[in-house]
């Protein structure tokens, strides 16, 4: 089942992005301030392609920059082509957007992330019915390709980037990482979108926590996390004993479980519980996770 209604509020006549939601725990209380720049506010999230070195002097620095308009087009220089980061779409409190992050954090793309305004529809304007014909949030421009559905960036990020998170030299780990991001979208994000909508989403909205369609999915949740506790039991990840996408998948949703009152119901699964602290490590996740809370 997927939300009925889009994740983001259209009430707020606020340029800025709503407050999103509580403090995840285990993170620092703020996120370094992003820097606006004249216009339509632009920011990029952390860029570095794989295998280069953080600069730990440049860790203080603001998110944020504004691209001047060449080098966000690409450019030659001296005779050298540079490409343009790819482009992100969409608001970081959208888990369909932050799903994506994960994957191109972790696969070690080159990206920015360029926020779409629900308040003004932007995500209804002809501009970005271009980038997503339905106009939903996220859509993934890299040069003149538009990739949309959340999944499916992930996917394209994996395989430009990072293939071996997709195992595709491998029939049966690549036929298992499948099964396993169906089973995301299928069976574990399908059950955590009401309980997410309604415990985050409604209230930010004005409305009221509907509890029995929270108890509902609470215990369609648990029969779902029965059956990973099983695999987890087995293996160290989703898939098998390798990280892949398909355990990937399942962090923005996951984040957002754990900044409602629920995070408890993982609790009576020790082995999912220890596949989540694994993924909550990762630097691409703590990233996220970082992203994801309310600006300072
Ligand atoms: N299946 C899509 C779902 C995308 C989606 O529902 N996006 C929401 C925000 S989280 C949206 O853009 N809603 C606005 C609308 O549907 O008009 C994906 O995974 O990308």
């Amino acid at each position: 089942m997927g939300l009925p209604l889009p994740h983001l509020p259209t009430r707020s006549h606020s340029t800025q992005l709503p407050r999103p939601l509580r403090a995840l725990p285990g993170l620092p209380a703020s996120r370094p301030p992003i820097k606006r720049g004249p216009g339509p506010e632009r920011h990029f999230a952390q860029r570095g392609r794989r295998g280069e070195e953080e600069n730990p002097t440049q860790k203080e620095e603001p998110r944020g920059r504004v691209l001047e308009a060449p080098e966000r087009e690409g450019s030659i220089s001296e005779g050298r082509e540079i490409m343009a980061p790819m482009k992100l779409y969409g608001a970081t409190m959208s888990w369909n957007v932050t799903r994506c992050v994960v994957a191109l954090e972790e696969a070690g793309a080159d990206y920015e992330i360029v926020p779409i305004n629900f308040a003004t529809a932007e995500h209804k304007s002809p501009e970005h019915l271009a980038r997503n014909p339905f106009g939903q949030v996220p859509a993934l421009q890299d040069g003149d390709l538009y990739v949309w559905e959340s999944r499916a960036i992930c996917k394209y990020a994996a395989r430009k980037n990072k293939p071996e998170l997709l195992k595709q030299g491998n029939l049966e780990e690549s036929a298992m990482v499948d099964v396993w991001m169906e089973v995301e979208a299928n069976q574990y994000t399908s059950v955590l979108n009401p309980i997410l909508f309604q415990c985050l989403i409604s209230p930010m909205l004005g409305g009221s926590t509907d509890l029995k369609v929270v108890e509902e999915n609470l215990e369609k949740l648990k029969k779902v996390l029965e059956v990973y506790e099983a695999r987890l039991t087995k293996y160290k990840y989703l898939a098998g004993d390798f990280l892949s996408l398909a355990d990937l998948n399942h962090v923005s949703a996951t984040l957002c479980l754990f900044a409602t009152p629920h995070a408890s119901v993982f609790d009576g699964y020790p082995h999912v519980k220890a596949w989540w602290s694994s993924l909550m490590e990762r630097p691409s996740v703590q990233k996220v996770a970082a992203l994801m809370k309310p600006s300072a």
